[in-house]
């Protein structure tokens, strides 16, 4: 590409001029942005096309394709040029002509496709795909709104639209002639040709799918995979007739109906949506996904009996599990296959993960919704589930009843998922134990082999090299650059645990990237933060199992005592972000109440000099990378049971900071690889909470009457001590005491309170602090999603075997 910086100044000039028609010393930063991605974007599209050919019409590989309602990219300009190996070329060329690279990074906007965790780690997944060479494309949405902007009005969540297009998109190309025509509502007829039945569709609506493919770029080869979105649009774009007799209105309307199936995506995060236009969604991108799938196959191949031995479908939890279905119809209605052929094929090729157990995350849709939208979908669904109820020995009949797909008028997705699907597989081991031993236990008898583990990772890529560039130098000093490639060599660090040299530079890493966000937190909010006290951090979606009730409820109880009884503490501050659903009340209250206690505490000069509270707004990838590095202390203190895995946690731990959470999800992995000296663990465990549940017994009430701690500082949501308005926060009082505090806030709050007090003991030594950060860092080479991805593809997908053959 660029053998020196001279080399890329001279392309970049030219190809501004081309683009713009301007001259670059007055350009904007958007113009400047615009022309060096699209000059990123000419290299990325050329490895595209040699890739494809090559994996496609000489070798006809073996590929993945990764379904998922989300994917939550983020920026990609840094990224991409860090891949390809000429980050430095084109920081100092753009130095050159006055430009300061983030400036022009700052421009671009984050591709927020997805709500949390489920949507970032299908990103990272296709980053780690991309880097192990192993062929594959994202299936997605191009949602024209992503998730939702977060500004705070005085202490209220406040949803904007998310207008990431305004400026285009530059890493996206439109694939016109690879749209697909999808049909919804409509009624089934069947016929007999030739001793066959024909099946047909009639009186359907269609709605015109266009792919737009985004390329994955990777350092470790010419291989380009790419993620394809796809956008809805009318296939009818204008109804001339109507328009003739004066019906502008009328005329446009159909292709607004058929646009507002990508216009936006939907805002819960674990928690699921039951509306008529999810479903549509669904469908659409399935269908289209699948199609497009087919029609590439065809390209290459004669025998369907052999689908199966060249593509493998991962389903991203249960949203695109018609999947399952939708692939039985093509090969039955379309290839002409019969019942049995085509699913085996289909059973050979679906896999799927499961990322909650949160009843009410699971999804179910109502039959008649679905006969209504998807007709011969849902026959098919009736035959899989007919035949699901009849199979195997008679003693399994009633298992099989109560767990069948079509059950109270509701069509069960995970179940679907299961019965359809090679694989299922949970996000942790804890995770995975639960589904086995509730969630699912008698759909495990049916299937034992089907059941799998994937703890999941994050790329270290991007939430260590790109984010935290100051941590990645000192770690090359101490054990050279191999670890890049290969992250379990971090393990090598522990060589140096002990080293107060290495002690000194992660101080003054972490100093710094504190000082970075610390100016953030200045120009955004006007608040000052105090670099040298303990950077506590709670980030990710608001949700009352994740806790972050907890956290203020601890932080009122140390103010209480500051101020009256003249307590000491290590300065703190602890800082939060993230979204909350727009319907979900409680998670809005809880805001509230971060706030109001961050006001009260930075305005109180008795105690400001000790604590400060922030609540940043508008949490996203971009404002992750900048937290992560900061962080001394990671908050993962969720309701035992309830976290599937977190993927937040590692991004913590890879960046130096320590874990003060509860064994819930993926922090028991991370405890085990850390090592127990090297987390502050408190509360229930998963046990004890499934068994609180099971036999009724835990009383809030108790813990508020007997612990005086808890009672003060719960009395304190409602007795004018935060507010005159002293039904402000009435609902979540009642939440812990009328309604017996579900997430076991109170139980846990002694508990929590005393870790706390360790993880201030374990800083104020800093030898010990620092080797605790550099164990972490250490062990965090397992929680990268490229250990994830050749997991997934050893056990289940079985891509790089296929290769090597
Ligand atoms: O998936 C992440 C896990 O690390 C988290 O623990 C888990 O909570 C998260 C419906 C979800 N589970 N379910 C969702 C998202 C959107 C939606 O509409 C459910 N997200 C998770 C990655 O495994």
């Amino acid at each position: 590409m660029f053998s020196s910086k001279e080399a890329f100044k001279k392309e970049y000039l030219q190809r501004f001029k081309e683009v713009t028609g301007e001259c670059f010393e007055e350009s904007s930063f958007i113009d400047r942005y615009n022309v060096l991605a699209s000059l990123v974007m000419k290299y990325a599209s050329i490895c595209m096309a040699d890739s494809h050919s090559l994996m496609n019409r000489e070798k006809n590989q073996k590929r993945l394709y990764y379904f998922s309602m989300e994917f939550l990219v983020g920026k990609l300009l840094e990224m991409n040029l860090m891949k390809l190996g000429i980050l430095d070329v084109v920081t100092e060329g753009l130095n050159d002509l006055g430009v300061d690279i983030k400036d022009l990074a700052d421009v671009e906007m984050d591709a927020g496709l997805g709500n949390g965790g489920l949507g970032r780690l299908a990103a990272c997944f296709l980053d780690s795909l991309a880097f192990l060479n192993i062929p594959a494309m994202g299936m997605g949405i191009k949602y024209r709104y992503g998730l939702f902007e977060q500004k705070i009005h005085e202490g209220h969540q406040v949803e904007l639209p998310d207008k990431w297009l305004r400026y285009g998109n530059q890493w996206e190309i439109r694939k016109a002639s690879k749209a697909e025509v999808i049909r919804f509502y409509g009624n089934i007829r069947t016929i007999e040709k030739d001793g066959k039945i024909v099946v047909i569709h009639e009186n359907y609506e269609t709605v015109l799918a266009v792919p737009f493919d985004v390329p994955i770029v990777s350092s470790s080869s010419s291989n380009v995979n790419f993620l394809r979105l796809w956008s809805a649009g009318s296939t009818d774009a204008f109804d001339f007739n109507l328009f003739n007799k004066g019906n502008y209105m009328e005329a446009l309307r159909e292709k607004t109906t058929a646009e507002a199936i990508t216009q936006v995506l939907y805002p819960n995060d674990a928690n699921y949506e039951g509306r008529l236009l999810r479903l549509k969604q669904q469908y659409f991108f399935v269908s289209a996904g699948l199609r497009s799938i087919r029609r590439r196959y065809k390209r290459n191949n004669e025998e369907l009996q052999d689908l199966s031995k060249k593509i493998q479908i991962q389903i991203n939890d249960t949203h695109p599990s018609l999947v399952i279905p939708e692939l039985m119809r093509i090969l039955m209605d379309h290839e002409r296959l019969e019942w049995d052929e085509a699913w085996e094929q289909v059973t050979g090729i679906c896999a799927y993960t499961n990322h909650t157990i949160l009843p009410e995350a699971l999804e179910t849709w109502p039959q008649e919704m679905m006969k209504c939208l998807l007709p011969r979908v849902y026959m098919i669904i009736e035959e899989i589930d007919r035949r699901f109820k009849e199979e195997g020995d008679e003693s399994t009949r009633e298992l099989r009843a109560r767990n069948s797909i079509l059950r109270d008028g509701l069509v069960h997705m995970a179940n679907l998922a299961i019965i359809g699907s090679k694989s299922v597989n949970g996000v942790a081991k804890l995770h995975t134990d639960i589904l086995i031993n509730e969630t699912f236990s008698e759909l495990y008898e049916l299937y034992p082999d089907k059941f799998n583990s994937k703890t999941n990772g994050v790329s270290h890529r991007r939430f260590l090299m790109k984010s935290n560039p100051l941590l990645t130098k000192c770690i090359n000093k101490t054990i050279g650059e191999e670890w890049k490639d290969d992250p379990a060599r971090l393990k090598n660090l522990l060589d140096h645990c002990g080293d107060r040299n290495c002690h000194e530079m992660l101080k003054s890493m972490k100093r710094k990237n504190k000082e970075r966000l610390a100016a953030y937190v200045m120009k955004t909010m006007e608040i000052k933060l105090d670099v040298n006290s303990i950077f506590d951090v709670h980030v990710k979606r608001i949700h009352e199992y994740k806790r972050q009730l907890l956290n203020v409820l601890h932080i009122m109880y140390l103010y209480d005592r500051i101020k009256t009884q003249k307590m000491k503490i290590y300065p703190r501050t602890f800082i939060f972000a993230g979204k909350a659903a727009p319907s979900y009340h409680m998670a809005k209250e809880i805001i509230k109440l971060i706030n109001k206690v961050a006001d009260k505490v930075n305005n109180d000069p008795e105690v400001s000099s000790y604590m400060k509270v922030v609540f940043l707004e508008n949490f996203n990838v971009t404002l992750g990378e900048l937290i992560y590095p900061a962080a001394d202390v990671s908050e993962q203190i969720s309701t035992a049971s309830k976290e599937a895995s977190g993927t937040g946690n590692m991004k913590f731990m890879m960046n130096g900071a320590i874990t003060i959470g509860t064994l819930d999800g993926a922090n028991v992995e991370i405890m085990e690889k850390a090592g127990e000296d090297n987390i502050f663990i408190f509360g229930l465990r998963s046990e004890e909470v499934l068994e609180y549940y099971r036999n009724g017994s835990y009383s809030s009430r108790e813990i508020y009457a007997s612990d005086w701690d808890v009672q003060r500082t719960v009395d304190h949501l409602i007795d004018g001590f935060l507010s005159k308005d002293t039904s402000e926060f009435r609902d979540i009082y009642d939440s812990l005491i009328l309604h017996n505090d579900a997430y076991f806030v109170m139980k846990d709050f002694r508990a929590y309170v005393e870790a706390q007090k360790e993880v201030e003991k374990a800083y104020r030594d800093t030898g010990r602090w620092f080797e605790m950060s550099m164990k972490n860092i250490a062990a965090s080479g397992y929680f990268s999603s490229d250990r994830t991805i050749r997991e997934y593809d050893n056990e289940i997908w079985k891509i790089k075997e296929d290769i090597n053959n």
